[in-house]
């Protein structure tokens, strides 16, 4: 009788530590290069996340790393959803708000969501690798991330929870009167089927110019111009919901543009389809904005839109091309080409020239507003599908293949009969939303990674400053001069062109303290003995610029001898000292 209660109890002991055992033990696991081998934070990266699942995993990784991560909203949404920042820096060194910042943000757009996994993945991996990455630990002891993974958690979880297509809905969920009939939202898609998914209507008609692929009945063709088809599309699932004859006229699809609402060369509804009331009219860009205003060592932002493959810079408006010369040019070119080479099957293009133009685009404000380098990347291209071109369209045979080899048959919802209340019987059939423009779940994490490593080549890049040398040289009567070389050895400078433009943010500031300096000067040619004297407030030299793999050379003439300390502030460059 004990024995056996005993062996119960064993048994019952037994079961509940497999049960409670949810993860290997650090023994059980061997580490893949490149890879946190045993996370503080678990997190699945083949799926998405809503807003709130987005809450939880910020939350937990700023719990995780309290030294390294920072959690915390900007502001609210329309409908009130925290705009959560997640601010990741090594806290233990240096002040973070005196560090080169890079900004990441995701899902503008509603439904192109992967830029806040994307974005998640950046945070999660610098926190999780920190401890034994070398290059993560000197990244974050000079940078500072700020990560935002969604600005628009309304559209987001519209578009996971309510019925849509891939590309509905574009717009945020603030409600208009599409075709001003008094009414909002009158007319939208209608899941007729109620599976969440809004896909393509078809109806058997003789004189249709459409035939099924004979060899996958899932796939529809278009009949040549000798050739009788048997089918016609009806266009996306719905109905005449107010009977005016039109069909899904009035919906929350697309109402407005986030993407055309940002104070850069903005144009109003007439000019700009889809720019809202006036720039900042969306409160989630206005957070943005203030925050950024509020970060002005932001040296270098991201923000992350689907789909097509892309690394995208500005200007959206060719009123822009002047700004975007010379020197800048160069950082953007090398960056965008690095990120070439990063994401196979990405092409680095800019907006208005090989997209269309755009006003009052978000990159455009960031670099047009405050001279930030900035590049949208356009997630997900149909050539991870099989590691070779392909086009994006979806009708094209390869995402069938791709849906039938690789996902088997979970990507299409097989056509299937339908009684419409003004179509009579048709059939529904069609991609899934979670296809097309989002990644399939086992590509997800590599392009997150790969992105990721793009955007810290991009914020390795921004300036990194050091005083190089200081040389003394004695003059009479008790004087001397003090000549300092500081350097800046990443690409950008400390001020784009277009913040020397529109002198966006102060001079970098050289200061000698400690002596009593009695005048000053920028060497502009050593060689040549050419200097320009600065007459006022001689202690703190005003320097424009430190460009990027440059130098600047400044010179103080002070009297006395003693210890003295030079220091360089610069907005988007950060401090550094030295006492001599
Ligand atoms: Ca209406
Ligand atoms: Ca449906
Ligand atoms: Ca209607
Ligand atoms: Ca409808
Ligand atoms: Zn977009």
């Amino acid at each position: 009788m004990k024995a056996s209660i005993k062996k119960i109890i064993s048994i019952i002991t037994i079961a509940a530590a497999a049960f409670s055992a949810n993860a290997q033990t650090a023994a059980q696991i061997f580490k893949a290069s490149g890879s946190p081998v045993n996370p503080k934070v678990a997190i699945s990266w083949n799926k998405y996340y809503d807003h709130a699942g987005i809450t939880e995993i910020c939350k937990k990784i700023a719990a995780a790393y309290p030294d390294l991560a920072k959690v915390e909203s900007i502001g609210k949404s329309f409908k009130g959803r925290d705009l959560w920042v997640l601010t990741i820096t090594d806290f233990k060194k240096g002040d973070p708000s005196k560090k080169p910042g890079m900004y990441i943000d995701g899902n503008i757009h509603s439904n192109e969501v992967q830029g806040s996994e994307f974005a998640m993945y950046t945070a999660w991996y610098l926190t999780e690798s920190f401890n034994d990455t070398k290059y993560i630990q000197e990244l974050l002891a000079d940078k500072v991330f700020y990560i935002v993974p969604t600005i628009n958690p309304d559209g987001r979880d519209s578009y996971f929870h309510q019925p849509n297509n891939g590309s509905s809905p574009r717009s945020g969920v603030i409600p208009v009167d599409n075709d001003r009939d008094g009414l909002v939202n009158e007319d939208p898609y209608d899941d007729l089927d109620g599976d969440g998914n809004i896909v393509s209507m078809r109806r058997k008609n003789p004189n249709g110019r459409f035939k099924v692929d004979p060899s996958d009945p899932n796939r529809m063709i278009q009949v040549g111009p000798e050739e009788k088809g048997d089918y016609e599309f009806l266009g996306q699932e719905g109905k005449d919901n107010d009977g005016d004859g039109l069909v899904n006229e009035d919906g929350y699809v697309f109402e407005y543009d986030p993407n055309r609402d940002w104070g850069w060369g903005w144009q109003p509804n007439y000019i700009q389809n889809g720019a809202y009331k006036y720039p900042f009219s969306l409160p989630e860009n206005r957070a943005v904005m203030e925050f950024v205003m509020k970060h002005p060592n932001i040296a270098a932002a991201q923000s992350y839109h689907n789909a097509g493959g892309m690394i995208l810079r500005g200007p959206g408006d060719p009123n822009d091309l002047v700004t975007y010369n010379g020197a800048d040019l160069q950082v953007y070119d090398a960056i965008g080409k690095k990120g070439e080479e990063l994401l196979p099957g990405y092409r680095y293009l800019v907006v208005y020239k090989d997209l269309y133009s755009a006003y009052g685009g978000e990159l455009d404000w960031f670099y047009g507003g405050r001279g930030i380098f900035t590049y949208s990347n356009e997630l997900w291209t149909p050539y991870l599908m099989f590691n070779k071109d392909a086009t994006r369209d979806p009708q094209d045979n390869a995402s069938y293949q791709f849906d039938r080899y690789l996902l088997f048959k979970d990507a299409f919802i097989p056509w299937h009969e339908f009684d419409h209340p003004q179509y009579g019987k048709i059939e529904i059939g069609g991609y899934k939303k979670n296809f097309g423009r989002a990644h399939p779940g086992f590509l997800l994490e590599s392009d997150a990674h790969r992105n990721m490593a793009f955007t810290i080549y991009h914020c390795y890049h921004t300036p990194r400053l050091t005083i190089d040398s200081i040389s003394e040289k004695d003059l009479s009567d008790g004087l001397k001069q003090v000549t300092a070389i500081i350097s800046n050895s990443r690409l950008m400078p400390t001020h784009s062109n277009q913040d020397l433009k529109y002198k966006i943010e102060r001079p970098d500031l050289i200061t000698l303290s400690g002596a009593k300096v009695i005048a000053s000067m920028i060497v502009e040619n050593a060689d040549l003995n050419i200097s320009s004297e600065q007459k006022t407030n001689p202690e703190t030299i005003n320097v424009r610029n430190i460009p990027g793999l440059g130098t600047v050379t400044v010179r103080w003439i002070v009297q006395g001898s003693g210890t003295y300390t030079i220091t360089v502030d610069s907005k988007k460059g950060g401090t550094t000292s030295k006492t001599r």
